[in-house]
């Protein structure tokens, strides 16, 4: 790709229809079949594709999901991250006794700010302790900790990028962000005239998801794995991204904006803050594109999106309610 990397992605299941999506978005990535579930496949697949640096951002992402379904989020969330690394070490011939050797694969995880949960202290940064709030925070942070754990037992180069909320048009649905953005579409455009949501007291450190991706890049470039904490350092709530987003399109939020307890979740992370001062010393990491521009970009991404066809955007990308 732009970086003159062969990319691959690991897609699951039969006739899984976002494999017509990928190809879509994505034509030049390759694909090979695996499942965090299934430490066998991983194997397979890291001895069919050879790797030389493997990230997995794959998860049950989707907070509210967590508390639905719990046992499939430890599972997936939390134990692939061990099938993932598991797959590495051995395919890679390491052991406690056999250390990895020059050009070992270097392993990326996709760790969160749900980790830092109900925060005790603000702007986060790589020592802040944990207190996730939900199943999904917990499974992180057993991938976060194993990660760390892996490198210091088998000196493995794996790092850990602790992203901060990061977002673009691609964006599911059912997160807040993209959820007011096709709204506020919907709404300008006459489909629609409300949007549904929980709690618009919440604030969290949203940046581009372009950004964070470069970010993670660097994780794998530098000489040494470490854990960064990935974030802009601003914050907004719920309520000034949505404000933002109706602005956007010339529209007051209140006239269409309606809170709706059935997206309330049994334990809410009230406010995330990241503090990125050591991915810009030791990187040189730093986000370009700030709120304003992220919020703008989204709004007129889906614009255009139900402007120019009849596309159907929940139908691409799951459901907008949990
Ligand atoms: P989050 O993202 O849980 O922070 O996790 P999400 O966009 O779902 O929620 C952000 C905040 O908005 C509040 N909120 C709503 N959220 C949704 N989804 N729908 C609503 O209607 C709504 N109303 C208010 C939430 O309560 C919350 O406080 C994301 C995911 O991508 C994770 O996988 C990732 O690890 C973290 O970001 C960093």
């Amino acid at each position: 790709m732009a970086q003159g990397y062969e990319v691959w992605g690991l897609v699951r299941g039969q006739a899984n229809p976002r494999v017509r999506q990928l190809r879509q978005v994505l034509g030049d990535v390759k694909l090979v079949r695996g499942d965090l579930l299934d430490q066998g496949s991983l194997i397979s697949a890291v001895e069919r594709v050879q790797p030389d640096e493997v990230y997995n951002l794959a998860a049950i992402s989707y907070v509210p999901m967590s508390w639905q379904q719990a046992e499939l989020t430890g599972e997936v969330t939390g134990l692939g991250v061990l099938r993932v690394l598991e797959a590495i070490r051995v395919c890679s011939g390491i052991s406690a006794s056999r250390s990895p050797g020059r050009g070992q694969i270097r392993f990326y995880q996709a760790s969160s700010s749900e980790m830092f949960g109900q925060v005790r202290e603000s702007p986060q940064t790589e020592v802040t302790p944990f207190h996730p709030r939900s199943p999904y925070g917990v499974g992180k942070a057993y991938g976060h900790f194993l990660t760390q754990n892996y490198r210091e037992s088998y000196g493995m180069f794996a790092a850990s990028g602790i992203l901060f909320n990061h977002e673009s048009p691609r964006r599911g649905v059912e997160f807040v962000t993209r959820k007011v953005s096709l709204g506020v579409a919907k709404i300008k455009l006459g489909y629609e005239r409300q949007i549904r949501l929980g709690n618009m007291g919440a604030s969290r450190d949203w940046g581009f998801a372009g950004d964070y991706v470069r970010a993670m890049y660097l994780m794998l470039a530098a000489s040494e794995p470490a854990d960064y904490v990935i974030g802009t350092g601003v914050t907004h709530s719920v309520e000034e991204l949505v404000s933002l987003a109706f602005e956007v399109a010339g529209l007051d939020w209140r006239d269409h904006v309606v809170t709706d307890a059935a997206f309330i979740r049994p334990a809410e992370v009230d406010r995330l803050c990241a503090d990125p001062a050591k991915a810009r010393e030791e990187l040189g990491w730093e986000p370009k594109i700030g709120f304003e521009e992220l919020i703008s970009m989204m709004v007129e991404a889906d614009l255009k999106l139900l402007s120019t066809s009849d596309h159907h955007a929940e139908d691409s990308f799951g459901p907008d309610s949990w």
